[in-house]
């Protein structure tokens, strides 16, 4: 039998009895951790034994240059990785599609040649899948969560996939470290849970040993990772890339989505909620808008800028982990996307539409970002065990829309069946065949400039903590807060005190206040560790533009208004409360005690939407309680009724109130404020349609939850 090496116990001395293993560890040139396997813990080795020296960094030419295919250990690892879940994807799941179109504002010739982005009357097909990454395909919408957001672009030069997500950075810098990263927030292996949430140890394990993974870890904890619905989130690139225009010369880009009807956020414990209350509430609100006609849009946008521009970063544009401010470079509008059309076959289309960084076209290329290099492997890899072979690409909704033609043959469930006596070039016998297109054909920048062979971090890469401080205190109050509330409540659910020392410890260094607040939440004064940065971070100048609130625009554009009914509500009132919701851009749904509807003032059936119970206030932006006086008396008594109105209140929304549904409000504890609005009938709606417009009512929330 082969020995293992070092199978020995790990001394007892390197185990406390919380169960965090002290494994002796050092940083790297780009303050990433090592633990080393000195001192009796096991060595880490591939499938094959061969003991690896670096798992945190995979081997390039040169600290900052691309990764080589000759890294066995990085592909064995990456490989393993991509084929251990079937069918469903290992990360990314739970998702959403729709199809649409995109078409460019103006020809952006000046920065590259991509044949879709030249001529404004062009419209180019799309397919989008918003997703979650953590939960299996069954879990539910609303988990505190990354979402993705991939767009496939069927080109007229190929298909053009910008798989990104709707936060600007990452966790990590090197995708060596993916598996490590996913495996650690996914369900924890002896007991599988908890599903979808990153609230548990290992997770906080894992990134507290990643001091690259703060910045992100700020943003996981923000509002950005409850996003309100899919329509009303940004999405980012992440990664630099390039485009190149038709002279070969190429300028780095940021690519930026935006949504048409601003962005927005659930609170916290609205999303606990709306879990339970509709686990597909963001797959139905896609659907739903989009079958109303109520198109979602988007607008892209790149930062664009040059080597010099980018050499004067106090950050290298090659790190995953950065953002580029706006205010240091500004948002180019390029065009807008609209999604007019769902899916016909979830499975079909959404399940087997198969994304990948490395689809790009002519006028569009990547950079040496070494998380984009791995993913540049992983992509594909991943489709041929989730898709069962090499052939996705013929999958409808993978299948480019332009011509296709190349050599490839065969292989597992080929659905074209090519013709002739030829699979083969240069070839003298099919002259009509395809060949090489030296013009048209797809050109690598030649930026290569390769270094030694090494397993390094780059040096430049090693300030962890001064975007994370930039974000925080970019942020709103209400923002701001909610960060502290998030991290106290995640690290409350983490069992090991090391391990949330550890976090504080990082958020000392992040921002001083921030740390006590939540040490503060956590009734861990004083705990925090004290962490040694690799590179002691600098106070960068704070961008308003990173705040969802500070931009969020005074609409109820996309919005969904509930009203209660009973019987004895006038119908007169709720026809004209609909053509004013209606006339702002909004929806209205109904919701009364019985879903056969109401009999409204003078006889006329109120239709519902919604039965009490299976409606509640989660579900809408702002509500009217419009119940009679009668009705309103039946429903104190009624448990969810009151909570109806009691969670609009809690969370912060505008709840207008009929006169006659004053005494229910005043039972489910409402009280009175700027967001409260009183109805004396009709003639008020006007009023209760501005105060929704501005949104949630932030001020109230220091009056009903920690941190005041
Ligand atoms: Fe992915 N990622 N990823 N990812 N990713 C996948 O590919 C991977 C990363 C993103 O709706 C997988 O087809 C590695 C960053 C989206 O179908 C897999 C690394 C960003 C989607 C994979 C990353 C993303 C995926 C799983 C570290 C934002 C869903 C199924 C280098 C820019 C696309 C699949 C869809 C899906 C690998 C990091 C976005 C395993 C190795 C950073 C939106 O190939």
């Amino acid at each position: 039998m082969a020995k293992t090496p070092n199978r020995k116990k790990p001394k007892a001395s390197t185990r406390n009895n919380r169960g965090t293993a002290t494994v002796p560890a050092k940083s790297g040139k780009g303050g990433e951790i090592h633990q080393s396997a000195s001192s009796g813990a096991a060595t880490l080795t591939t499938n094959q034994g061969t003991p690896i020296s670096d798992n945190q960094n995979s081997l390039r030419a040169g600290s900052r240059g691309p990764t080589l295919l000759e890294d066995f250990i990085f592909r064995e690892k990456i490989t393993h990785f991509d084929h251990e879940r079937i069918p469903e994807r290992i990360v990314h799941a739970r998702g959403s599609g729709a199809h649409g179109f995109f078409q460019p504002y103006q020809s952006m010739a000046r920065l590259t040649r991509a044949a879709f982005l030249q001529d404004p009357k062009v419209k180019t097909p799309v397919f989008v899948r918003f997703s979650t990454v953590a939960g299996g395909a069954g879990s539910g919408d609303t988990p505190r969560d990354v979402r993705g957001f991939a767009v496939k672009f069927y080109t007229s030069e190929g298909n053009f996939d910008l798989v990104g997500n709707n936060i600007p950075i990452f966790f990590i810098q090197d995708a060596i470290k993916f598996p490590d990263l996913v495996h650690s927030v996914k369900m924890e292996p002896d007991r599988g849970f908890p599903q979808a949430a990153s609230a548990h140890d290992t997770f906080w394990d894992f990134v507290t040993l990643m001091p690259e993974s703060m910045h992100m870890l700020l943003w996981a904890m923000s509002d950005r990772t409850l996003p309100r619905s899919f329509r009303m989130m940004e999405g980012f690139g992440v990664h630099t890339f390039r485009f190149v225009d038709a002279d070969g010369k190429s300028t780095f880009v940021k690519f930026h989505w935006r949504p048409k009807i601003g962005a927005a956020s659930l609170i916290w414990d609205e999303s606990v909620k709306l879990y339970g209350a509709d686990p597909d509430s963001q797959r139905r609100d896609l659907f739903e808008a989009i079958a109303m006609g109520d198109f979602p849009e988007f607008e892209l946008s790149v930062q664009a800028f040059d080597q010099k521009t980018a050499d004067k970063f106090p950050f290298d544009i090659l790190d995953a982990t950065k953002l580029i401010p706006e205010e240091m470079v500004p948002l180019q509008p390029v065009g807008r996307m609209v999604l007019d059309r769902n899916p016909d076959n979830f499975f079909a289309e959404t399940e087997q539409v198969a994304f990948h960084p490395g689809h790009v076209v002519p006028g569009i290329d990547f950079t040496d970002d070494p998380l984009l290099q791995g993913r540049l492997f992983s992509y594909t890899d991943t489709q041929l065990i989730r898709l069962g072979g090499a052939n996705f690409h013929e999958i409808p909704v993978n299948r480019p829309k332009c011509p296709m033609m190349n050599f490839q043959r065969d292989g597992v469930r080929r659905m074209d069946i090519p013709k002739g006596q030829v699979a083969y070039e240069p070839n003298s016998i099919a002259p009509e065949g395809p060949r090489e297109d030296p013009e048209r054909g797809f050109a690598s920048v030649r930026a290569l400039d390769p270094g030694d062979k090494v397993r390094v971090r780059s040096e430049t890469f090693a300030d962890h903590y001064s975007q994370p401080r930039l974000f925080y205190r970019s942020m709103s109050e209400p923002e701001q807060r909610h960060i502290v509330n998030a991290f106290t409540f995640e690290l409350s659910k983490v069992s090991r005190p090391a391990i949330r020392r550890r976090m504080l410890g990082h958020l000392k260094l992040i921002d001083a206040e921030l740390c006590s607040r939540v040490e503060d939440g956590l009734g861990m004064e004083g705990q925090a560790d004290n962490i040694t940065p690799a590179r002691p971070p600098i106070d960068m100048k704070p961008s308003p533009a990173l705040s969802i609130i500070l931009k969020a625009p005074k609409t109820l554009e996309g919005r969904k208004i509930g009203v209660l009914v009973t019987d004895g509500t006038d119908p007169a009132f709720v026809t004209a409360l609909r053509t004013a919701v209606e006339k702002a851009g909004a929806r209205l749904q109904v919701v009364a005690p019985k879903i056969g509807g109401v009999r409204g003032k003078g006889g006329t059936t109120i239709d519902a939407d919604h039965q009490l119970a299976g409606g509640p206030s989660i579900f809408f932006d702002a509500v009217v309680v419009a119940s009679s006086k009668e009705g309103s008396a039946m429903l104190e008594t009624e448990a969810a009724a009151v909570d109806w109105i009691r969670d609009a209140f809690g969370h912060l929304k505008v709840i207008g109130v009929l006169e006659s549904g004053l005494g229910l409000a005043e039972e489910a504890g409402v009280e009175e404020d700027h967001g409260v609005v009183e109805m004396d009938g009709s003639k008020d709606i006007a009023a209760f349609i501005t105060a929704a417009k501005n949104g949630r009512v932030w001020d109230r929330e220091p009056r009903l939850r920690s941190p005041k």
